[in-house]
């Protein structure tokens, strides 16, 4: 028999999804207090065990659109990530049924959108299905706290020096 069972303990298990340049390694980076660096994703990686984060080729290629869903078996929860300043979305109409999981959705680069822009990304986020919705930024640092809080992060202190 398995030695752990499902019990609930520490940050929830999420697997990130979005286009390409979308913000989704930005944001692991965020949330695991990483220097902020930019590298392309090329393969699923697996950040401090539960965030996974995909490549968005993934999401907009036909024939690897299918590795998503085998890799979000391991997810408790689909995060979908939409970047605010990009003109029309990877996420068709409930996209997230996909998954019979429940979707959370993240809007990104609110600091260089317009309120306009950040409502329509709102807008594409919950036509996929999203329940929950979170507007950030990974360069300002700001929108964290409700979404940290939902994936059970602890609080985060600043470190005096
Ligand atoms: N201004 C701004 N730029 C951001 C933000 N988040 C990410 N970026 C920039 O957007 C670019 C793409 O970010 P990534 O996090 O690599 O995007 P990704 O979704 O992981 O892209 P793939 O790995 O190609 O799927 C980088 O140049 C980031 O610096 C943000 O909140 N604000
Ligand atoms: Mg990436």
């Amino acid at each position: 028999m398995a030695k752990e069972e499902k019990e609930q303990v520490g940050p929830k298990r999420v697997i990130l999804i979005g286009g390409s340049s979308s913000g989704k390694t930005t944001l692991c980076q965020y949330i695991v207090q990483e220097d902020l660096h930019y590298h392309k994703t090329q393969t699923v990686q697996i950040v401090n065990k539960n965030l996974i984060d995909t490549p968005g080729e993934y999401l907009e290629s036909d024939n690897l659109r299918g590795a998503l869903t085998v890799t979000a078996a391991d997810a408790d929860v689909i995060v979908l990530v939409q970047d605010a300043t990009e003109n029309g979305t990877m996420f068709w109409p409930a996209y997230s049924t996909m998954f019979a999981k429940p979707a959370v959705g993240v809007v990104t680069k609110s600091d260089i959108a317009t309120e306009k822009q950040i409502e329509i990304a709102k807008k594409y986020l919950t036509m996929a299905g999203a329940r929950q919705l979170f507007v950030t930024s990974s360069i300002a640092g700001t929108g964290f706290e409700d979404f940290l809080e939902y994936l059970e992060y602890p609080k985060r202190t600043e470190q005096a020096e």
